[in-house]
């Protein structure tokens, strides 16, 4: 057992969200990461003192299996999801826009019921939701994406007015580019299409976002950021960023 206050992360095996694991265990927190590859999740935990179990958001029994082993936790980052595809409306893979809701809207839903009982028992609960820019506006080609991280923000914002009254804080966390594996798993482990959207621009990196988690995380209680929007310099919105050539 810890005295720590318990920090739930999703998505914790690379990127936003290990990097997030690391920013909260240094902030205080006992870390509980939860990924499919729980081998990294087990690696970054062994640093960070932390706890690693399996957890596939896309399976309800998984999910099931992973809150019954928190027995308290004060914050949940909901960090799983991520894009499969960048095609237009008319050529949409119907199956990849199943996973992005799959694993965005559904899988935040499930993990965030799982655990609200433990959130509210805390006494000073809180849910962190990593949506995207993708969840303020329409880009061309990403509606699969787009269409999931509004509907996973339309969870998330609606619980704000649903859990009024309790002791429960949300942020969300809405990054543009960050240079992570997103866009290599978007483009299906294609590396050269993957690097060039970062090309001739300097990314967010993982850490810049779990800095800014990290940040709210530790606000006093009474304090709720309700949305936070980060992007790189170079990029004025989804559709518009300026390239060094
Ligand atoms: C990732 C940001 O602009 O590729 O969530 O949708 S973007």
């Amino acid at each position: 057992m810890t005295d720590r206050p318990t920090a739930v992360v999703t998505g914790a095996s690379s990127g936003i969200g290990a990097a997030t694991a690391r920013a909260l265990a240094r902030s205080g927190f006992h870390v509980v990461l939860g990924a499919r590859r729980v081998d990294l999740c087990a690696e970054i935990a062994a640093q960070i003192d932390g706890t690693a179990l399996r957890l596939d958001v896309t399976d309800a029994e998984s999910v099931t299996a992973f809150a019954a082993a928190i027995p308290q936790a004060s914050l949940l980052v909901n960090n799983a999801g991520g894009a499969k595809g960048l095609e237009p409306v008319a050529d949409a893979d119907e199956d990849a826009w199943r996973w992005m809701f799959e694993t965005n809207v559904i899988g935040t839903l499930r993990v965030t019921k799982a655990l609200l009982p433990a959130l509210i028992a805390s006494g000073d609960g809180y849910i962190i939701t990593v949506t995207s820019i993708a969840a303020l506006e329409p880009y061309d080609n990403g509606a699969g994406y787009t269409g999931a991280k509004h509907a996973q923000a339309m969870l998330h914002r609606t619980l704000r007015g649903e859990l009024l009254g309790q002791p429960v804080r949300l942020t969300e966390i809405l990054p543009g580019m960050v240079e992570t594996d997103f866009s290599l798993v978007r483009f299906d482990g294609d590396a050269e299409k993957a690097a060039n959207v970062y090309k001739g621009i300097t990314p967010l990196t993982a850490d810049d976002v779990a800095d800014v988690i990290a940040f709210a995380a530790t606000r006093p209680s009474h304090v709720n950021l309700d949305q936070i929007v980060l992007k790189p310099r170079a990029q004025a919105n989804a559709m518009r960023a300026y390239r060094e050539s």
